[in-house]
């Protein structure tokens, strides 16, 4: 069975992901890595996990020769708008991640997933139903770095043979570990807000779309990314996929469906929107359908109803 390292287990992705690789491949077959060493509850409990801080590419080697490890899923990264605040963190950990892993995979033979976002888009993109091949040209130090990380993933590829592999996520909406200083967080939120019963003042003005997509699609398609056929793939870093694309008043309306009283109120924060406003409204997803059959099971009325009933019992309000 394929022995699989996850760099950033601890974080919104990280913390999902690992336990459905650990469900597919065997809870001894996936090692969770994090640099905030140990790891606690379910995902230390649950299987090996060791300390890796990704931007020390001897972490990553240890880690790789220790475990005997095959396949690793990269998803160490500073989101859109923290990594504005300090730009060189950004970088470091963007690109840093992404060049060790490469180099280590090179090395060791392991197969590479890093995840690229919406992120690598900027203004001169076509913002409606945005081609795979386009400009790309993005404003932010984030997206920079998610650029960068896939031109070094198809170098590797193409020059060393390395199997590299990736997405472009949308915003993605969880309820199990908070995003941290991204564009989209907004979209995760409003749902604490409305389940808490609280007004929910929102940092992105109305009218502004943004691709998005409910967690457990989001694994599925890393897990099915990394096991479609090779040769298949056309392209390979970065893949279009979204599941759904809305403006705050549609997501605000849905949860009103189950919330009558819910209350919000638009007060935008200028790097958000300015970044938002450089984002595609929607992307074309059709080389990942074709590629590699993705296709997203929920849209914003089933991961509304979803949302609402986990986070109702998480919160204790079930
Ligand atoms: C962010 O908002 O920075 C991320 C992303 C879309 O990559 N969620």
């Amino acid at each position: 069975m394929k022995k699989i390292l996850v760099i950033g287990a601890c974080g919104q992705i990280g913390s999902e992901l690992t336990p459905a690789l650990r469900n597919v491949y065997g809870t001894d077959n996936v090692v969770a890595a994090d640099c905030v060493y140990p790891l606690k509850g379910e995902l230390a409990e649950s299987g090996p996990s060791c300390k890796v801080d990704a931007t020390n590419a001897q972490d990553i080697a240890d880690a790789v020769k220790k475990y005997n490890i095959d396949a690793i899923y990269n998803l160490a990264a500073i989101l859109s708008a923290k990594a504005e605040a300090n730009p060189m963190l950004g970088w470091n950990v963007g690109v840093g991640a992404v060049l060790n892993c490469l180099e280590v995979s090179r090395e060791f033979g392991c197969s590479l997933f890093t995840p690229s976002s919406i992120g690598a888009f900027g203004p001169d993109t076509p913002h409606d139903m945005t081609p795979q091949d386009t400009i790309q040209r993005p404003k932010t130090i984030y997206g920079v770095t998610k650029v960068t990380g896939e031109l070094l993933s198809d170098y590797y590829f193409k020059r060393f043979g390395v199997d590299t592999r990736s997405v472009r996520f949308p915003g993605l909406i969880s309820n199990v570990t908070l995003p941290g200083g991204g564009t989209t967080d907004y979209a995760v939120e409003i749902y604490y807000a409305a389940v808490k019963g609280e007004k929910f003042v929102c940092p992105i003005a109305k009218g502004t779309f943004m691709d998005m997509m409910y967690m457990p699609d989001a694994l599925k398609a890393a897990i099915d990314l990394m096991e479609a056929d090779p040769s298949k793939l056309v392209h390979r870093n970065s893949f279009n996929i979204t599941a759904m694309s809305f403006e705050p008043d549609m997501i605000y309306n849905e949860i009103k469906k189950h919330i009558p009283d819910f209350q919000m109120e638009y007060k935008f924060d200028e790097l958000r929107q300015g970044i938002a406003d450089s984002w595609p409204n929607k992307m074309d997803d059709s080389c990942a359908r074709k590629e590699w059959g993705f296709s997203p099971k929920y849209d914003l009325a089933s991961m509304t109803v979803d949302m609402i009933d986990v986070l109702r019992k998480k919160l204790g309000q079930a």
